[in-house]
């Protein structure tokens, strides 16, 4: 049998005339390509609020909100900087508005979330309805839909995290925008609209359900946060995840947004979660109490406000040995799991 392994000098040169035709072999690249289990490039990370508040107060020496269009400092993983990313495929950044400014109207088929982290005289205004911001408030901008927010004269500094899937629609080439013509759009609907006609377990008649967008626009912190502690009381204590939620479309029961799921859970006092891992890549923040995360081989100290990121396929385990600890995440699961994409592994022990 003959042997047909070429010297490496006789290769390089195979490559050089195939890549003049714009191909490269497979065979050098096959285990970059299609690895054992994922290689995520970004790390995991943790933002702690204490330490960013005051120059992200200086943001709004820097820039005024209409000059910025969006005053927010970007959250970029260390492992992927220069990509706006916070995981591989999802963005996040901390939003200022100061009293009196308006962040004027636009939209764009990115899907946005907010979850408010402090002050209560703000609003955002989409698709018609005026939304009044408070901290642990979630709430959504679906795709295509006219947003501005605003801040009372007499109101103070209002700060929230956005998440959008921006690096994902990038990756697809699926971006659009439009600036509406003027600052604010018409305001057709006062604040609670949405969640009146849709967050009683009932709809309106003749509503068709939207198979990506949650017709609810708010989710008042006030209501999730009750679900979990009264769960908690009757009882229910996930040994992974303390007591945890997801938010739901209320006329589907699916995602509330078609690429990002968001989650509430409760981690009560003397809580240590056994460790698990899922494809999903995911973002935190952490909306009241102290804890520690472990991601992978690395321990973070959380406290309020702080965000961190998991990145696909690393153990993730709780502790809040201290306090009761609330934690708002969002992920990509819907994108994992439209594919079949999404596995989990729950270890049975304590790392
Ligand atoms: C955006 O429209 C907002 O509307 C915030 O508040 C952050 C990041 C990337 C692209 C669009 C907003 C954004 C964004």
């Amino acid at each position: 049998m003959s042997t047909i392994s070429q010297s490496s000098a006789a290769r390089q040169a195979y490559y050089s005339q195939i890549a003049a035709h714009h191909m490269t072999p497979l065979w050098e690249s096959l285990h970059l390509l299609v690895p054992p289990e994922p290689t995520p490039q970004i790390v995991p990370a943790i933002w702690h609020y204490a330490q960013l508040r005051d120059l992200l107060m200086e943001s709004g020496n820097v820039i005024s909100a209409v000059e910025a269009v969006r005053r927010v400092l970007i959250l970029e993983n260390p492992g992927i900087r220069g990509k706006s990313s916070i995981t591989s495929n999802l963005y996040a950044g901390l939003q200022l508005i100061l009293p009196g400014e308006i962040a004027p109207s636009h939209r764009h088929t990115q899907l946005a979330l907010r979850f408010v982290i402090e002050g209560k005289s703000a609003w955002t205004a989409v698709d018609g309805e005026r939304i009044s911001m408070a901290p642990g408030d979630y709430i959504i901008t679906p795709s295509w839909t006219w947003h501005d927010h605003g801040n009372a004269k007499d109101g103070e500094p209002v700060v929230w995290l956005d998440g959008l899937d921006a690096p994902l629609l990038l990756q697809l080439d699926a971006c659009f925008r439009e600036d509406y013509p003027e600052a604010e759009q018409p305001v057709r609907h006062t604040d609670g609209y949405s969640l009146v006609r849709y967050g009683y377990n009932m709809v309106p008649v003749r509503h068709k359900a939207k198979k990506t967008d949650s017709p609810i626009l708010k989710y008042p912190y006030e209501r999730s946060r009750e679900a979990l502690y009264k769960l908690h009381r009757m009882g229910e204590l996930d040994a992974w995840d303390g007591v945890k939620l997801r938010y739901v479309n209320p006329a589907t029961g699916g995602y509330p947004m078609g690429t990002m799921a968001p989650f509430l859970q409760l981690l009560p006092k003397g809580f240590q979660g056994k460790p698990y891992r899922t494809t999903e890549s995911t973002v935190f923040c952490v909306g009241e109490g102290r804890g520690t995360v472990k991601i992978g081989t690395q321990s973070f100290a959380f406290d309020p406000h702080d965000v961190f990121a998991a990145p696909s396929w690393q153990p993730v385990s709780f502790e809040s040995p201290h306090e009761d600890a609330v934690l708002f995440s969002f992920s990509n699961l819907p994108v994992l799991d439209a594919a079949g994409l999404w596995r989990e592994e729950r270890q049975s022990s304590k790392s």
